[in-house]
């Protein structure tokens, strides 16, 4: 008899706990003909609570090793909730990371833009937060001491299934916290306290939204890298760039600093924002040691 499919909400080493159709948790083993499930999988168990098949997923979210391969740590998610906030201060190029790895795997990315309390720094994280939003970007503005602007939030990830991403610190956890009320009493041992006393998420994990929905913790990076991707396919997912490319001179064009660059001239123009453009070229860097390291290993991928 077929039945309806699990949630997986935490795996570790070779098990996990998925939340069952019919409410109830589940603990369950990983399967060793099966791949690895990650957490929020639809996956199948059988009545002894066996894993007999992971449904197909519309999407993972994961980050690049140092090495540029991918390493994923959730699958279908629907938005990604990149939190930003006064205080650790920002990190440009992981805005634009978050972006690109949004764009990459189809999933909607929207800023949070967490503890407003502290007043918004004149910096340029927060320019280039100005400068996203213009793009279409959408960006909320969040206090954990302020109910108003969580409900705004709450009503943007109903039914959705949620990721909160961002440095260390930011407020990923307080902001779940305030969201689901009972989560206290989930989370329960599971949050390590450290020796300073702070609570930091270390492992990603999906919690059941009151209202609908999922809504998924993740430890804070301090960096986060993409992994190696096709040049073209990372330029596409600067949004503004897609009307300028295919329009260089050259066609395996880098819009680094090949004359003919169409985006280069748009910038030049004023079309497209120096920001962008000077972001771009950090993560073509960066990009350029993955193809290098994936070169001496012997696999040999062009660039472009
Ligand atoms: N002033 C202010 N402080 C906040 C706000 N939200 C969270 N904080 C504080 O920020 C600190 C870090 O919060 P966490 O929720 O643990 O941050 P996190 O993003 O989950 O951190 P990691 O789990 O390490 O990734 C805590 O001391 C919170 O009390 C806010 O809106 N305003
Ligand atoms: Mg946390
Ligand atoms: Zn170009």
């Amino acid at each position: 008899m077929k039945t309806e499919p699990s949630r997986v909400l935490v795996t570790h080493s070779d098990h996990g706990t998925a939340l069952m159709p019919d409410g109830l948790l589940s603990h369950f083993y990983f399967n060793r003909s099966l791949e690895r499930p990650l957490a929020g999988d639809w996956i199948e168990l059988d009545e002894s609570n066996r894993l007999t098949a992971i449904c197909p997923r519309t999407n993972t979210f994961g980050r690049g090793d140092h090495k540029g391969r991918f390493k994923p740590t959730a699958a279908n998610i629907d938005q990604l909730l990149i939190v930003i906030a006064p205080e650790p201060e920002p990190s440009l190029d992981l805005m634009t990371r978050y972006l690109a790895m949004a764009e990459q795997q189809h999933i909607q990315p929207i800023f949070v833009l967490n503890k407003t309390d502290l007043g918004i720094p004149d910096s340029a994280p927060f320019d280039y937060l100005e400068d996203l939003k213009s793009l279409g970007y959408s960006a909320i503005e969040t206090n954990t001491k302020d109910e108003a602007s969580l409900k705004t939030l709450a009503e943007q990830i109903k039914d959705q299934t949620s990721i909160l991403a961002g440095q260390s610190g930011v407020g990923k956890s307080s902001i779940l916290n305030r969201l689901i009320p009972s989560v206290q009493s989930l989370i329960g041992q599971l949050s390590q306290a450290t020796g300073k006393g702070k609570h930091t998420t270390t492992t990603t994990r999906l919690y059941p939204l009151p209202q609908g929905g999922y809504l998924v913790d993740s430890p804070g990076v301090w960096e986060y890298g993409l992994w190696q991707i096709p040049i073209a396919d990372l330029a596409a997912s600067f949004v503004e760039f897609r009307p300028f490319l295919g329009q260089c001179r050259f066609r395996d064009c880098t819009h680094d600093h090949e004359p003919g660059c169409a985006l280069i001239e748009a910038a030049a123009l004023g079309q497209i924002k120096a920001s962008r453009l000077d972001a771009w070229r950090r993560l073509l860097a960066e990009q350029a040691r993955y193809h290098k390291l994936d070169h001496h290993q012997g696999k040999g991928s062009p660039l472009a």
